[in-house]
């Protein structure tokens, strides 16, 4: 079988997080650091609660490699939950609005949101990001990098071309931001929105973009709608949870604009040297609105995804909800939650399309070890130079 498989278990306040990465070919040498760099991004971000002051998100290798080299079995890992109290916490007498409380309890006609909840919470995101950060070690051979970016808290954005604006500089400028941005002077902007919020006992959604550079035309595919990239890569970015809407290029504002403004001209390479696509033989696009996608396939324009995040569900001034005895109008009840936790689902975005475009790019050049699939990328490449 080509491509990745993969699949998490473990729940919020449980043991551990567990992950299995199933597919990657045999000699590709793991950063376990890099991972652990991943899982602390992660964690960080202003507006986080008293449960990232707890956890120290770490993985630990279980199985898959022999001297830091993949040897082509599975990839298995945990990481440690500190908080373990699963069995202590108290069942919530009342689901929380916008939360799989109470739909996962008429799921499983029972009352116990807490047996819903400790799955349904993105706690089992870190895991995620693990694999992400696994499958992305795998992209980096061949050039592909993955950098997302926080772009609006609670309605207040970052300068519109702060992707531009900061070239080269982008990953200094997000290391040093408390909400993963790239743009200084919107910083205290955005911290007060979320003070006033946490003053309130409300939350705050957002919005972020993942971009992804290096990208070789022709991943995905047309010929069957479940080859389609744009399907995976937004089922893929739909998959993280409180998001609300995802959009790759000009997104929804495609639908108004006439055809001339918005199809990317094709140009003879010399046209336009520098482009991103012209890498890949004698052909240059003249503009990205597309973000990176045209038939289900990449273009090898970079891949730009702008996604939505709704607000956390668990608010400290609770939402209206009913009791599940009483079944009288009651506000739910809070424990504990982040004011806002967008900076953390944009690190969650990366891995999710790097899991998503790792396996594309496998179904494409895939072989059993990193010799075999480089040379079937370099083969293709020769091949399509010449087209
Ligand atoms: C979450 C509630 C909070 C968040 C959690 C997601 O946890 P707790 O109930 O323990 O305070 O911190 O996110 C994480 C633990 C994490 O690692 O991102 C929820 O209800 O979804």
């Amino acid at each position: 079988m080509k491509g990745l498989r993969w699949v998490t278990a473990g729940e919020s306040h449980g043991k551990a997080l567990v992950g299995i990465l199933e597919g990657m070919p045999a000699g590709l040498a793991l950063d376990l650091e890099r991972v652990d760099a991943e899982l602390a991004r992660r964690q960080r971000g202003y507006g986080r609660g008293g449960r990232m002051k707890i956890e120290r998100d770490r993985i630990e290798l279980l199985a898959g490699t022999k001297g830091g080299l993949t040897i082509g079995s599975p990839l298995a890992f945990t990481i440690a939950n500190q908080d373990q109290t699963i069995e202590r916490l108290p069942v919530p007498t009342n689901p929380r609005p916008g939360h799989a409380d109470l739909a996962g309890c008429q799921k499983l006609a029972h009352r116990d949101p807490r047996a819903v909840l400790e799955r349904a919470s993105a706690r089992e995101t870190s895991a995620r990001v693990a694999l992400g950060a696994l499958a992305r070690q795998l992209l980096g051979q061949f050039g592909i990098e993955l950098f997302a970016h926080v772009l609006e808290v609670g309605g207040v954005s970052v300068r519109t071309d702060a992707w531009e604006a900061a070239g080269e500089r982008r990953g200094e400028l997000r290391e040093a931001s408390e909400f993963l941005c790239l743009d200084p002077a919107s910083e205290s902007r955005l911290r007060a929105r979320v003070d006033e919020a946490s003053e309130k006992r409300d939350s705050l959604g957002g919005l972020f973009e993942v971009r992804v550079l290096g990208l070789p035309p022709g991943l995905g595919g047309y010929a069957n709608p479940y080859e389609r990239l744009s399907a995976r890569l937004g089922g893929a970015l739909f998959s993280i949870p409180a998001i609300k809407g995802v959009e790759f290029g000009l997104g929804f504002g495609a639908a108004r604009v006439p055809g001339s403004e918005m199809h990317d001209a094709i140009l003879p390479r010399d046209a336009l040297p520098d482009s991103d696509s012209a890498r890949w033989g004698r052909f240059a696009r003249a503009t990205n609105r597309a973000g990176g996608l045209e038939g289900g396939m990449t273009t090898g324009e970079p891949l730009v995804a702008r996604v939505a995040m709704k607000p956390i569900p668990t608010l400290r001034a609770g939402l209206p909800s009913v009791d599940f005895e009483s079944g009288v109008a009651v506000q739910s009840t809070y424990q504990r939650s982040d004011v806002t936790s967008v900076p953390a689902a944009s690190v969650v975005g990366e891995a999710v399309l790097a899991l998503e475009l790792a396996s594309a790019f496998l179904e494409k050049f895939g072989g059993d070890s990193l010799t075999q699939v480089r040379a079937s990328f370099e083969a293709w490449s020769a091949a399509v130079r010449e087209l």
